[in-house]
């Protein structure tokens, strides 16, 4: 019998991109579908999986809506990716970020608990909970330091589940996943905020991008292949944390010059220093070493950050010109 997964925030990037790889390994496939008054469908039909998956009404912040939906799944594993995912909004929102990102998690682990308390548990915990970093390179044994509501609300996720795991012996991992991007990435994320505005300043649609702080340093990966040590430690045998990680890390301004480089152009001569876009607290500098992921899920990126950042620049050059 096929395996059943649902996703929670499958609308998301990373969403869209685990739907294709369940999908492909012959997963029926459930998904949380939020109400929005806007079309949040776009990432599962560019990935063309749209039609291949069921998608049920509920939030994480409503906990009726999660027991519903796992009684309909009836899921033998659960991703939850759903968050309030932007670090910058979530000093606006900081009361929002908690009750989805961080309550949202015991919600969603109560209706499990609940109602099959043998399904499989994905959390997706971040980098963002190093924030602070306490050592220069980051693994699972690093002292934690968040540095915005994001990553305190995500620290609360990342102990909740380690916490269901020890006391209802519950499979339960998260995986401390560093920045990952494609081209679905939502465009406020800085990668896609330079790629689009590369593909729009070529095809002379805009003059300039203004940036916040590009001294900043990330750990940046593909989201494809970060989907798949999702599930890697899922069929692991038994429930553990694991960073994800590329062992590289690279500044903002760098990055631009990869993307504006790669279309011809110097991104010196377009970006602009917006205070705006500074944060009140930042994370000056992450870099990941996933080595026990390659050790014991026999994961290892396989699309470095030039590679990732002209995919997405493509994608920007197509859609840009089809406007
Ligand atoms: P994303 O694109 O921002 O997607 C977030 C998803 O959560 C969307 O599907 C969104 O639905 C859904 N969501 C938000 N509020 C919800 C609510 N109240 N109820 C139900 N669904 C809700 O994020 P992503 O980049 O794919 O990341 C996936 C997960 O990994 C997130 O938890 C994120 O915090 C975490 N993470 C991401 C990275 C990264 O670099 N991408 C790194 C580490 C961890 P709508 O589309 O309807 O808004
Ligand atoms: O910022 C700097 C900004 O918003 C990266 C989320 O998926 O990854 C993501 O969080 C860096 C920061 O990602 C702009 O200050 C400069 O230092 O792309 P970002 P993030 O905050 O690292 C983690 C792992 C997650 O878990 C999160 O969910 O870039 N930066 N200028 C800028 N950032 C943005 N967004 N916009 C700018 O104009």
């Amino acid at each position: 019998m096929a395996k059943r997964a649902l996703i929670t925030g499958i609308t998301g990037q990373d969403g869209a991109y685990l739907t294709k790889l369940l999908y492909e390994k012959g997963y029926e496939v459930y998904g949380l579908l939020a109400r929005r008054s806007t079309d949040t469908l776009w990432r599962l039909r560019f990935l063309d999986v749209l039609d291949k998956i069921e998608l049920i009404d509920g939030d994480m912040t409503d906990v009726s809506s999660l027991v519903r939906v796992m009684h309909k799944a009836k899921p033998d594993e659960v991703y939850n990716l759903a968050a309030q995912s932007f670090v910058y909004t979530s000093w606006y929102q900081p009361i929002l970020t908690g009750q989805v990102t961080a309550l949202g998690v015991t919600n969603l682990l109560e209706a499990i608990r609940q109602t099959n308390k043998e399904a499989r548990f994905y959390q997706a915990s971040t980098s963002e909970m190093f924030g602070l970093i306490q050592e220069t390179v980051q693994d699972e044994n690093t002292s934690f330091y968040p540095r915005s509501p994001y990553g305190v609300a995500k620290l609360y996720g990342h102990w909740i589940t380690i916490n269901y795991r020890e006391s209802f012996d519950m499979f339960c991992c998260s995986g401390l996943l560093f920045n990952h991007e494609s081209p679905v990435r939502g465009i406020e994320f800085v990668t896609r905020k330079v790629t689009d505005a590369a593909a729009r300043i070529k095809h002379g649609k805009q003059k300039e991008l203004r940036l916040g702080n590009i001294d900043a340093k990330r750990d940046w990966g593909f989201a494809g292949d970060y989907v798949e040590a999702m599930w890697l430690m899922l069929q692991h045998d038994k429930p553990e944390d694991f960073v994800i990680a590329t062992g590289t890390t690279t500044t903002v301004r760098d990055m631009c010059r990869i993307a504006f480089e790669y279309l011809d152009m110097n991104y010196e001569d377009y970006v602009v220093i917006d205070k705006k876009f500074y944060r009140p607290a930042e994370v000056d500098e992450l870099l990941g070493n996933p080595a026990k992921a390659k050790k014991l899920l026999n994961w290892e990126p396989k699309t470095d950050l030039q590679q990732l950042i002209h995919m997405m620049v493509d994608a920007d050059m197509v859609r840009v010109s089809k406007e």
